[in-house]
């Protein structure tokens, strides 16, 4: 059997069935200077992962694995975003509110766009969604099985925010799931480091974690 080298074992790897999911890689919440930025987060935490998710995403795309973008974001209208999502906690500006690169999450805002690095080429599909699943209220779904693709690679931020919300919401519809540990990132080391290690605990009951270099090695081979 051809494998991923990963833990907690090998991934077992079906090269037909295989995509890439990167998860909101937005200038807001990974630039200096933006959302994430203003809210007293360390992007360069987050800034640092671009190459390594750079390479996974040109790795793949070389090896004929399509890529998937998400990005979270809303309706200039607001009409889908739950009050709960808009009022929640105590920040300085809220979604829709006018940020240091536009409207904060709202669709089509220059903060809300994926880096310019790893921008997706035209034909990728890029799913925005509302919530921090990739599944809820978006077509990613059925595009999947449309395309017959089972298994998933994750890269993106946040590891314990929407990359955890939507791997395991994969994990639950029946893919097998494989996070690329140098490809994703947190505010807050600790998070990443625990999201790891319950993703693969109890015989991978979440899914798997590879390297990207090992990821790469495996789809080269
Ligand atoms: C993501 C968030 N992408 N932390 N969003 O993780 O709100």
């Amino acid at each position: 059997m051809t494998g991923i080298r990963a833990l907690p074992y090998a991934f077992p790897l079906r090269r037909n069935e295989l995509a890439l999911i990167v998860i909101d890689m937005q200038r807001d919440f990974v630039e200096p200077g933006g959302f994430g930025e203003s809210l007293g987060n360390d992007v360069s935490r987050l800034f640092a992962i671009v190459p390594a998710v750079k390479r996974l995403i040109e790795g793949c795309r070389a090896a004929g694995v399509p890529v998937i973008h998400t990005q979270e974001c809303h309706q200039p209208d607001l009409s889908d975003l739950p009050a709960a999502k808009r009022h929640r906690g105590n920040p300085r500006l809220r979604i829709g509110d006018a940020g240091p690169m536009g409207r904060i999450l709202i669709a089509g805002e220059p903060g809300t766009a994926i880096l310019d690095d790893l921008a997706p080429l035209p034909g990728e599909l890029v799913i925005e969604k509302p919530g921090k699943g990739a599944f809820y209220a978006t077509s990613l779904g059925e595009e999947l099985k449309r395309r017959r693709l089972t298994q998933l690679i994750f890269a993106g931020v946040t590891t314990e925010v929407c990359v955890q919300t939507t791997m395991r919401e994969a994990n639950d519809r029946g893919h097998e799931c494989l996070l690329a540990e140098d490809a994703t990132e947190s505010y807050f080391p600790e998070f990443k480091a625990a999201t790891l290690a319950m993703i693969r605990a109890q015989g991978a009951i979440v899914g798997w974690t590879a390297s990207v270099d090992a990821i790469l090695e495996a789809l080269d081979a």
